[in-house]
């Protein structure tokens, strides 16, 4: 999360004055907030009441990956960020952090299973995915979807790739601070398209992406990797570029010798 401290306490204040106009009497509509694509859970719900849009601190702190505590004896809501409690921005990623969520640390964060980034691309199952691009107008949400980042060949790329994704280098040199920008500039322009501020990287079976999400995520990029990747998970296929097909020992059948040992 790339908020200091200073516009932190900017939006506590704020939040703690919108606890303290709860009291007030008037009006109120609901109002729907949404966090990275996803609507704010709350009860009460958001409102808005008297010019003022009410959002119930605790839930909302929660969805911010903030710990909000009540302290009665000193009479004062304790709000600690996780800035304050990560050294660092690659911590946090390594910790499963990466997303603001309200669950505890869990390193499976980092990655997502094709069917689930099927199911994020195509929400009305038309088998149509990503449907932000031109001549795309089918029915899909498109707050929820993830820029698809590919980190294979260019090759590869050309000759198949997810519906939406981009190509512009490959997993050895997504690193390069050019290249960096380059993700910062085709995510600015995902979001303005209306995506979600998230990246799903993937190569042929999991293995470079997960370390490319990882570089990234140490930059303090929200980005996952595709479990299996490519050639295992979303095309089945299993062309993976070299197939050593080495020798492997185990209670599997293809594992005994021909001497049945
Ligand atoms: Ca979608
Ligand atoms: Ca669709």
């Amino acid at each position: 999360m790339k908020i200091g401290k200073k516009p932190w306490v900017l939006i506590i204040l704020v939040l703690c004055g919108v606890v303290l106009l709860t009291g007030c009497t008037g009006r109120a509509t609901p109002v729907q907030v949404v966090i990275n694509g996803q609507e704010l859970q709350s009860d009460p719900l958001p409102q808005k009441t008297k010019g003022q849009v009410l959002v119930p601190l605790k839930e909302l702190a929660q969805a911010l990956g903030v710990e909000v505590v009540f302290d009665e004896a000193l009479g004062k809501v304790l709000i600690t960020t996780p800035t304050d409690k990560l050294s660092t921005k690659g911590e946090f990623y390594l910790q499963g952090l990466h997303e603001s969520r309200t669950q505890g640390p869990d390193i499976k964060r980092n990655f997502i299973s094709a069917t689930d980034l099927v199911e994020i691309l195509d929400d009305d199952k038309d088998k149509d995915l990503s449907d932000y691009r031109a001549g795309h107008n089918g029915g899909d949400e498109l707050a929820n979807d993830p820029l698809i980042v590919d980190v294979r060949t260019k090759d590869e790329y050309d000759a198949e790739h997810i519906p939406g994704a981009i190509w512009f280098a490959g997993a050895a040199d997504m690193g390069r601070e050019e290249y960096l920008q380059e993700l910062q500039t085709q995510l600015g322009i995902h979001t303005g398209r209306g995506g979600k501020k998230e990246i799903v990287i993937y190569c042929y079976t999991g293995h470079q992406s997960s370390l490319v999400a990882g570089v990234l995520g140490a930059q303090g990029i929200n980005a996952r990797s595709l479990l299996y990747g490519f050639d295992l998970a979303w095309s089945g296929s299993k062309k993976v570029p070299t197939a050593l097909k080495g020798p492997m020992e185990g209670n599997s059948p293809a594992c005994t010798s021909p001497g049945g040992g």
